[in-house]
């Protein structure tokens, strides 16, 4: 109790302090001691230094008449208040209170009463006529710098700060803005789609040791026009406690497309400068504009075992070079579930599709503390949306973890469905952990596991490169098997498939749907494959019930079918010879392809594998490559058995054609004894 005690004071010394310091600097401090807003309030005599209003004999300095003074008064100065309550209907509000044209501090934190995040004066703009040409705010400043601590603004027709101040800048910091003393929202009557806190001008900070409470306006929480702009440790959409869902009517904060160099969140070390964001009818953030930082941030709250959901996508982003994240990414715990996204690049609002580029979204949590996951927890979409790269986020619970549905962005690093602190919990994987139905992406080095279907599933996308991840294998974690195949072609051409590590799946490591057409030169190369449960490389067939056959399919003579990759035959083994007296050992392997080049395109690349068992369809470490020029012919190659590797261990091999189709694997055979001295085995 104590404790508590002496925190208390210190943040009051702590802000009067800020007080304190602020006076000396101010040219003169006018003390508010009436809360009355009637014919008499204006400033008697505006510019005399002196705030009294009109009412004869009068010694009451009204907030009307310290703004005219401070206004006519050249410099800085200051409003205090000995008083506490609400200036608003009750006390005879006539209307919109002066704009404030002059660099003013309006410290509400020195009124009786006051306490952090709780403001003992309210403004209520309830009986604010709403004159349609401009709605008036609770305070607008239109050039000098504001600064507002400590107020409670509700119910005005217009936003409820409103910076118009050109790169004047200013601070909102301690306000309540939306909600009364009771955290009920308070409206104008005439439904004004109102805003908290809107930024036209530059260089303010809303938020800086306190942040605001910025819940229950009729639009948006926050909007932002302006440049250089900092947004921090605002509660918005939530009461203070964070136990009442209060969200803004619009988005928690919107920064329009004239918005360049903002800051939304924050890395300080030691304090939380993140906003926490939650129950806003649309998105928790919309950025648009050109580099713009959205980092720190926590969408969703969870005060002990409930959580408020973010009723829609935490974050919408479009134009360039933002960076959503870093070294401190922001944290969504939750969300709207179905038709929202962790992250969206690429939105479409009314009026058409707005793309975003060259966005870095890095180091975010996504569903990871979640009950229930989002349609995606990164989805880039709309035409035109890329050169984006998505990186170092952990992913969970998601439909698909990552979706791509625009051409020619990066997802690398990123952990979808493993981590260990979500390991132990039900179905800590997404659906899908990346999901591709565009081209010209590159998916590395991301390690994918727990999903419920796919590990990476590419739904007609081209020329994407998916290289080294990991799929049902996490390094330290162990197996972390994807629930059907490693990687599902369910349609898709031209795609590259290299250098991954696919281990423990439920299905095979690499499948294609079964289709006649719609996927073609997908070339395979170099992964390792292991311990699925289905094969290597399955190109799935139907039986007469269109129900899904798993397996080796049969080479064909010549190779003249069709059907995924051109169902390009597997290479024909003959004999396997070890070589006498070599160290390392050497076997010499004879094998051709059974494809005719008018079925598939010479000439083709045989490459060789090892393989974990014998009659296995499945390839692990890559040896040696062949070219296989000639229809018909017999080759050898000569395999040089890695140190180590004993002949006991087997070999197995792909064909991959001109165009890039690559077969199922061939039946493993063993290094190190002759096979079918006689011929063929088919
Ligand atoms: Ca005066
Ligand atoms: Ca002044
Ligand atoms: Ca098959
Ligand atoms: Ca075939």
């Amino acid at each position: 109790m104590q404790t508590k005690k002496v925190r208390l004071q210190v943040l009051i010394l702590t802000a009067c302090g800020l007080g304190l310091a602020a006076t000396a600097a101010h040219a003169a401090t006018f003390t508010v001691n009436s809360l009355f807003d009637d014919t008499f309030s204006d400033d008697s005599n505006p510019g005399d230094g002196v705030c009294r209003d009109s009412f004869p004999s009068s010694t009451d300095c009204t907030l009307r008449a310290a703004i005219q003074e401070a206004n006519a008064l050249a410099g800085p100065d200051r409003i205090e208040f000995s008083v506490a309550g609400e200036i608003g209907p009750d006390t005879g509000n006539l209307g919109a209170l002066p704009v404030v044209t002059d660099d003013l501090v309006i410290a509400a934190t020195t009124a009786p009463q006051w306490s952090p995040l709780q403001p003992s004066v309210y403004l209520n703009g309830t009986a604010v006529e709403a004159v349609s040409s401009s709605f008036a705010a609770g305070l607008e400043v239109t050039s000098g710098s504001l600064e507002v601590f400590g107020l409670g603004i509700v119910g005005f027709p217009g936003p409820g700060i409103d910076f118009d101040n050109g790169p004047d800048g200013g601070t909102v910091d301690g306000c309540v803005i939306g909600l009364d003393e009771n955290g009920d929202p308070v409206l104008h009557p005439e439904s004004l789609s109102t805003v908290g806190v809107k930024l036209s001008g530059s260089n303010a900070v809303i938020g800086d040791f306190f942040g605001n409470v910025i819940s229950g306006n009729e639009s948006d929480g926050i909007q932002i026009f302006g440049d250089a702009n900092t947004i921090s440790r605002n509660i918005i959409g939530m009461t203070l406690d964070g136990l009442t869902a209060r969200g803004n009517g619009g988005n928690g904060i919107f920064l329009f497309h004239t918005a360049d160099d903002n800051l939304v969140g924050g890395t300080d070390p030691g304090s939380d400068p993140g906003n926490h964001i939650a129950n806003n009818a649309r998105a928790g953030i919309v950025v648009d504009g050109t580099n713009n930082i959205v980092e720190g941030n926590t969408f969703g709250f969870k005060p002990g075992d409930a959580t408020f959901f973010s009723a829609t996508t935490a974050i919408e982003v479009s134009g360039d070079g933002h960076r959503i994240g870093g070294s401190i990414g922001n944290r969504i715990l939750d969300h709207g579930g179905a038709g929202n996204f962790g992250i969206l690049l690429g939105r479409t609002p009314p009026g058409g599709d707005v793309p975003a580029t060259n966005v870095l979204v890095e180091g975010n949590d996504i569903g990871t503390e979640s009950f229930v996951g989002p349609e995606a927890g990164i989805r880039v979409a709309v035409a035109g949306s890329s050169l984006n790269t998505i990186r170092g986020n952990r992913i969970a619970k998601a439909s698909s973890g990552i979706e791509l549905a625009a051409d020619g962005n990066q997802v690398a690093e990123n952990r979808l469905g493993i981590d260990p602190e979500i390991a132990a919990t039900a179905n800590p994987g997404n659906s899908t952990g990346i999901q591709v139905r565009s081209a010209s992406n590159e998916i590395l080095s991301n390690t994918i596991g727990n999903s419920g279907f796919f590990g990476i599933r590419i739904l007609g996308g081209s020329s994407n490169d998916i290289k080294n991840n990991d799929i049902g294998f996490a390094p330290g974690l162990g197996e972390v098997g994807n629930e059907r195949a490693g990687i599902q072609v369910s349609s898709g051409t031209d795609n590259l498939i290299q250098g991954n590590r696919i281990l423990n799946n439920g299905g095979p490591a690499v499948a294609f749907s079964n289709a006649l057409n719609g996927i073609s030169g997908n070339t395979i190369f170099g992964n390792l494959m292991q311990q699925n449960a289905g094969i290597g490389i399955d190109f799935i067939e139907f039986d007469s019930n269109n129900n899904e056959i798993f397996g080796p399919t049969e080479n064909d003579a010549g190779d003249a079918d069709i059907g995924a990759n051109l169902r390009m035959n597997h290479p024909d083994f003959g004999e396997a010879d070890l070589v006498p007296g070599t160290d390392p050992v050497e076997t010499v392997v004879t094998f051709r392809v059974d494809s005719d080049p008018a079925n598939q395109a010479y000439p083709i690349t045989v490459d060789f594998y090892q393989a974990d068992g014998y009659g296995e369809f499945s390839g692990s470490a890559f040896m040696a490559s062949a070219v296989y020029e000639t229809f018909g012919a017999e080759e050898t190659i000569t395999l040089t058995l890695p140190a180590g590797i004993g002949i006991d261990r087997h070999f197995t091999a792909l064909a991959t054609d001109a165009d890039g189709n690559t077969s199922e694997f061939a039946p493993a055979r063993s290094l190190g004894e002759v096979l079918f001295r006689d011929g063929y085995e088919d």
